[in-house]
């Protein structure tokens, strides 16, 4: 098994020996056996042999808010809750990075990232640190049910030059986009980078740092080793979570619960759990309706007995009540306390038995009665991510979650059926239905699609996966058209395909650019699924885009036309272009296993959050002490 894992790689073997020397060396001297366990090269393992709650899964939310937890308990329907975690450590072979292959990779990495660091060094604008990559990618990633979320194999260092000149150049762009939030805004949302201010909208009910939030897993996963620090302080001293605003429910969760999640599980850092579960606790008002279906905007300062903020008499919306899932069965998964995932099933048990026209979801449903609102169905603005959630909670629970693969397959059929239409010059796109009429329009929003339908295609059977995977294609192309039919390469707000339209915004007021990551998620996801190069090609276009519109000397902006020679800026540097646009166009150029897909799931904010794996055999046979023993013997 050890010499299978070391084939090939001689340095490797010749490290191992000497540690291996030590190794004898130290029985030798007797008394110390034991002690010279704890020098052998795969010292990590073998110390879960002893040391088994490395897991952080005592964490008790007791401690934190005064408010009782309940342990989980199989509710079920829900699969996940119902296995216990295995009780023996290890890691999954396949993908495993032992702390001996983590340094060794240091050393290797830290040569080639001063290496492509000095090399590009006349080409960015703002040097980053070479070895950041090093230092904070050499910790443990958290283990979920014992199976360890690996990063990837050499950080996803693309093996040509040309992708590895690519990503360094969205390295830089993060870099600076980070520092003038910091410069400008630091604490704020978002930063304004045309009035040098900072943007703090309620959106978030009075929390602060969203741009830090969203920021923290992409400067974590780009090595920015220093600002991550930076986020990270400020999360510890500043973050302060006992505002009184109302909030979206559905914002505070993609951003704040999502980020520090994905944050905490990138690094391991304690803090970042602690304050996601003290934030989801906090969102658990919303849920006091008569049905159970969450209204859209929560009073941060209530406890869990007090009604949520804002009006009851207001819709709520398809995409918010549907866009928890994930956050929400990860925080479950940490506290052991059912309560999450409780919320979430019955929204959706509550949606699965409704009736839908066609087979499609109108986009808003009334809190108080839970019947639809009104015939509207779209998968951009308002309904879109609830079908990115329904797949990727299939994903996400290892492929077990059978009620989620059939809603989002049952849905999809009905979209494709009702709402897929091909344009005049043979572009294909997703229509708008409003009451059993098509509106022959697609949001920026939907271009998410392509990734997701791309992603899903794998899943839905032999008969459906070709057509899938042209249909997500297709839709790819389509935005890209979009952009492509612009003067700025960047594409609408809104596109039409009527009157003569083909992907392109008559109307004024639908041509911005607010620096939106949809396309380029949907290029990073065909990338992985095909690796047809016109993707990465495709991901530089959008690239010099920004280079050449979007950046002003204070930062980033989205604009107000697109199509427009004239650039006038909105000034304001979303926070979801950190978090998510230049993450996506950081892995497109990247190799697969940087946050595989096998392993992690994005959530609608590109935060990664890992796949809870429920079999680790493999790992199990690893570090089981019989088989510890035959690798001590085929060593020796
Ligand atoms: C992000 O906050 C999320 O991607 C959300 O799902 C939709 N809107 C923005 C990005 O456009």
């Amino acid at each position: 098994m050890v010499f299978k894992m070391l084939a090939g790689k001689t340095s490797v073997v010749a490290f191992r020996l000497s540690l291996l020397q030590i190794f004898i060396f130290l029985l030798f001297l007797g008394g110390l056996g034991f002690g010279a366990l704890l020098f052998f090269p795969e010292t990590t393992r073998l110390k879960r042999i002893f040391q088994t709650n490395l897991d952080g899964s005592t964490f008790n939310t007791d401690s934190m808010n005064g408010e009782s937890v309940q342990s989980i308990s199989p509710i079920g329907y829900y699969s996940l809750i119902e296995s216990p975690p295995l009780d023996i450590g290890g890691l999954r072979s396949k993908f495993q990075r032992s702390s001996f292959n983590v340094k060794h990779e240091q050393s290797i990495n830290a040569r080639s990232q001063a290496k492509v660091s000095t090399e590009h060094q006349g080409q960015v604008n703002n040097k980053v640190n070479a070895g950041a990559v090093v230092s904070i990618l050499s910790r443990s990633p958290v283990r979920v049910r014992n199976c360890v979320a690996p990063y990837g194999a050499n950080y996803g260092k693309p093996s040509d030059p040309k992708s590895q000149e690519r990503r360094e150049k969205v390295k830089e762009m993060m870099k600076f986009a980070w520092d003038s939030y910091k410069r400008y805004a630091w604490g704020e949302n978002e930063l304004r980078p045309l009035s040098k201010n900072g943007n703090d909208d309620r959106t978030f009910g009075g929390l602060k740092g969203a741009s830090i939030i969203d920021s923290l897993d992409t400067l974590y996963i780009m090595g920015l080793d220093d600002e991550y620090q930076e986020a990270k302080e400020w999360v510890e001293n500043n973050l302060k979570l006992n505002v009184g605003g109302e909030a979206s429910l559905f914002e505070v969760n993609i951003r704040y619960v999502g980020g520090l999640l994905s944050a905490y599980y990138l690094t391991g850092e304690e803090v970042f759990k602690r304050k996601a579960v003290e934030l989801g606790r906090k969102l658990l008002p919303a849920f006091n309706t008569p049905t159970g279906i969450p209204h859209g905007v929560v009073n941060l300062a209530g406890d869990s007995r007090r009604a949520p903020g804002g009006d009851l008499r207001r819709s709520s919306v398809l995409a918010e009540v549907g866009t928890l899932h994930l956050e929400f069965v990860h925080l479950s998964e940490l506290t052991k306390d059912s309560i999450y995932i409780e919320k979430v099933m019955n929204i959706r048990k509550h949606l699965n038995q409704l009736d839908k026209p066609h087979g499609l979801y109108p986009n808003a449903l009334n809190p108080v009665s839970g019947n639809w609102e009104q015939h509207f169905v779209s998968i951009g603005a308002l309904g879109d991510s609830f079908y990115e959630y329904l797949i990727k909670s299939y994903l996400m629970s290892d492929r077990t979650d059978e009620e989620a693969k059939k809603m989002y397959y049952d849905a999809l059929e009905a979209i494709d059926k009702n709402l897929v239409q091909r344009s005049p010059g043979g572009l294909t796109y997703v229509a708008e239905w409003r009451g059993g009429v098509l509106d022959h329009r697609m949001d920026h929003l939907a271009c998410f699609s392509g990734g997701m339908i791309g992603i899903g295609a794998e899943h839905g059977g032999p008969g459906s996966r070709q057509h899938q995977l042209d249909l997500a294609a297709n839709i790819t192309h389509t935005c890209h058209e979009a952009y492509r039919r612009t003067p700025t390469m960047l594409g609408p707000e809104v596109f039409r395909f009527d009157d003569g339209a083909e992907a392109t915004a008559p109307r004024v007021n639908e041509r911005h650019y607010l620096l939106r990551p949809e396309v380029v998620e949907s290029y990073m996801y065909m990338w992985r699924l095909t690796h047809d190069p016109k993707y990465r090609d495709w991901g530089w276009e959008v690239l010099e885009a920004l280079e050449q519109h979007c950046r002003i000397a204070t930062g980033f902006s989205g604009v107000i036309d697109v199509y427009s020679h004239m650039i006038q800026h909105d000034n304001l540097q979303q926070s979801f272009f950190l978090a998510e646009t230049l993450k996506y166009l950081y892995l497109l150029f990247s190799e697969d296993d940087l946050l595989s897909l096998e392993d992690w799931v994005f959530n609608t904010e590109a935060h990664p959050l890992p796949v809870i794996h429920r079999n680790c055999t493999q790992e199990a046979e690893d570090t089981h002490p019989v088989g510890l023993l035959a690798r001590l013997i085929g060593l020796l």
